[in-house]
Formats: structure tokens, sequence, C-alpha cells
């Protein structure tokens, strides 16, 4: 358990502001392949991690140093995104986007801290408004892509969703800011285990999110 913490918290440190070349290590799943089961198997774990998520690390790797941003943070690319290859917007899209998505997941029941209730509350009306919105988000997204909790330049929770492996701190992305929580919603994410039925595998996240996880993200990302 602590353990997991640590890691979790390891891989968040790392995510942000962090170059490329400081990242070159693919970073380490803070649990089990079967830690979220049943709602998530091991099987679509393994292969999401090892094979879809190293995909993208390896691509992005390659792309960067073709475009010579090696020392380049993440964060920056992705403001800029326009201005580079699709190999690079895909693979950096993805590399990012898998990062966040499992530290936004614990085996262990997470309670939403009260800071970001109150603001989920403040800026959706109620916790049951926004979770309305991220589903529909997430259900209605066509073919591939992501359903996001973010926060923007103001400091106000948004609900959105982005195609492919865009997100919502790429410049091509129409609602800008940053994300807290995001869903994979790529077939790769639940077709082993729910087919057809998104639905049902975007009820199931509920069970699996790290509110203290969103939460700490919430806090770094408030405008000072
Ligand atoms: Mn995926």
């Amino acid at each position: 358990m602590t353990v997991l913490l640590m890691m979790t918290g390891m891989a968040m440190q790392g995510q942000e502001g962090a170059t490329v070349k400081s990242c070159h290590t693919f970073p380490e799943l803070g649990y089990a392949y079967n830690a979220l089961e049943p709602y998530i198997d091991a099987q679509t774990m393994e292969i999401h991690y090892t094979k879809h998520h190293r995909g993208y690390y390896d691509n992005f790797m390659k792309a960067a140093g073709e475009a010579g941003l090696l020392e380049m943070p993440m964060v920056s690319i992705l403001a800029k995104i326009s201005q580079y290859s699709v190999a690079l917007r895909n693979n950096c899209g993805g590399f990012y986007n898998h990062n966040l998505f499992w530290e936004n997941m614990s085996p262990v029941k997470k309670e939403m801290p009260g800071r970001l209730k109150g603001a989920i509350e403040k800026d959706f009306g109620s916790f049951d408004a926004f979770k309305a919105a991220f589903e529909n988000a997430a259900k209605t997204r066509f073919g591939s892509g992501w359903a996001w909790l973010s926060v923007d330049a103001s400091g106000k929770l948004f609900v959105s969703s982005t195609a492919n492996q865009d997100n919502p701190l790429m410049d091509v992305v129409t609602e800008k800011g940053t994300p807290l929580l995001g869903l994979d919603v790529w077939e790769h994410a639940y077709y082993l285990k729910y087919q057809n039925r998104r639905p049902e595998y975007v009820g199931n996240f509920w069970n699996l999110v790290n509110w203290e996880v969103v939460d700490k993200r919430y806090a770094a990302a408030l405008p000072r």
C-alpha cells in the first residue's frame, strides 16, 4: 500500500514539468494487472499497458528525437502541438494520457477530498450533475478518444471529450485546460470484457477513481 502510493506520487511528479529526456524511463504501473478487477480485467490491463502504452512511449521517443525536442517538457510540446508532426501529436498525447489514466485509478477506494468536492458542487451544481456530464462525454465520443474533467485558466472545472489521443493541453482542441481526470474510451480499453457495452464500462469507472490524485492535480493546476 505504501509502496503503491509512493509509486503513484513519483509518477505524478514525473508527468508535468519533466523533460522528455528525464522521462526516458517507461513508468511503472502502480498496481498489479488484476488489481482493478472486476471492473477492468487483467488481460485488458496487461495488453493496454505493455503494448498500447508502451507503443505510444516508444513512438513518442522516436518522434521527439527526430524533432529535436528531447529537452522540452511534455506540457510545452502539447501546448504547441499544432506545430509538430501527426506522429508527435498522436504519441505524445498517447503517452501523456495513459500516464494520467493509470494514476487516476486505484484498487483501493478513495474518498473525494472536501476541496475537490466543493469545487465540483460549485462548478457543476452537484456531484451527480458532474457525473452525468462526464458519462455523457464518454458515451457520446464517436469512435476513439477520451472524456475529461479539467480546470481552465480561470480555475473553473469543465467536462469535455477529445478524439484519438488529443487532450485539453493541446492548442488544437477547442476546450483548453489542465486535465485532472481522464477516461480512455478507445475500444482497446474495454472490448475484451465489455464488447460493445461502452456505457457499462463508463459506469464502472466510478468504482476505480483515485479522487486523492484528482484533488492534488486540481490544487496544483489552480491559478496562483
Ligand atoms: Mn488506451
